[in-house]
């Protein structure tokens, strides 16, 4: 992949970690710890220091279920961090992981250099942001809601399907303006799939590679482990190095993890052997 993220260009196959901030009470498994904006903005420099090459910033957990937070909460959870951390010198990219438009327009004011949005697009409003600020965008599969999405988890052949419809997203985000070069596209591990989805597009990912698009994927800690490996949320640490390495293999780019410094070794030794199986 070659592409500017903020003051950095990311020019090769990666892999490149996206460390999670969750300025949030109730995200799946660090809810609650990082809503303070001090400790927001510490997790993050924490997160610099073990490896991450860009982080996550959200203020609303999208797990199965989860409540709708108002944008102007959202918004309020989000923005403060975005500037403290660009007021203290923080030098990597900083991502907003939100659907709406407003909380996006206000964070990439604030200093945010790319919008990652769960939704793929369901705010229309949303791409036309990305599309004039001119950042890049992380596009991600799902049906419905947080709130409904489980009950959609239905497909065929959900490797082929959950491409066919990131295929329409991007066309979508095109005719909105957004340039094709500016986006990444996700399969939105636990968004609208089951256990069993969630580990055939872990294994069938390289697929999405047709849609020419750099990938990026989010295993961590996700219930798919817990099922697979018997593990509660707070050690599902191995099976996300697991997840990690299996998209390594596969050409992923972007992981998106909480624990950056194990992934980020896992993710090394993963490229490296990778490499070391292509012709020369
Ligand atoms: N997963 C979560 C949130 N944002 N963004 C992308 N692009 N891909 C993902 O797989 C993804 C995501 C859910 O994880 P987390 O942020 O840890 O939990 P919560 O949604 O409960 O805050």
């Amino acid at each position: 992949m070659r592409m500017r993220i903020g003051a950095r260009l990311f020019d090769g196959p990666g892999p490149y970690l996206m460390g999670i901030v969750n300025a949030t009470p109730d995200s799946f498994s660090d809810g609650g710890r990082f809503l303070d904006p001090d400790l927001a903005v510490a997790h993050a420099f924490r997160l610099a220091e073990e490896g991450a090459d860009l982080v996550d910033l959200g203020g609303e957990s999208t797990r199965p279920g989860a409540p709708p937070v108002p944008a102007n909460e959202e918004q309020r959870r989000v923005v403060p961090v975005v500037a403290a951390l660009r007021a203290r010198g923080f030098a990597l990219p900083i991502s907003v992981d939100t659907t709406k438009a407003t909380v996006a327009r206000a964070a990439l004011e604030a200093g945010a250099d790319l919008v990652n949005d769960v939704s793929g697009l369901a705010d229309p409003a949303l791409a036309r942001v990305v599309a004039e600020a001119g950042v890049p965008v992380v596009l991600m599969h799902t049906r419905g809601t947080p709130a409904d999405m489980q009950s959609r988890a239905r497909y065929g052949d959900v490797a082929a399907e959950v491409r066919a419809e990131l295929a329409l997203v991007l066309r979508r985000a095109e005719a909105a303006g957004v340039d094709p070069e500016h986006t990444i596209l996700d399969p939105g591990i636990g968004f609208a799939k089951t256990p069993e989805h969630n580990l055939e597009l872990l294994a069938r990912v390289a697929e999405l590679r047709a849609l020419g698009r750099p990938l990026l994927v989010g295993p961590s800690r996700k219930s798919f482990i817990g099922k697979a490996a018997g593990a509660p949320v707070e050690d599902r640490l191995p099976g996300t190095l697991a997840a990690v390495t299996a998209a390594v293999l596969a050409g992923v780019e972007w992981l998106r993890v909480h624990d950056v410094a194990p992934a980020r070794q896992a993710a090394r030794v993963a490229a490296a052997i990778r490499d070391a199986a292509r012709p020369r």
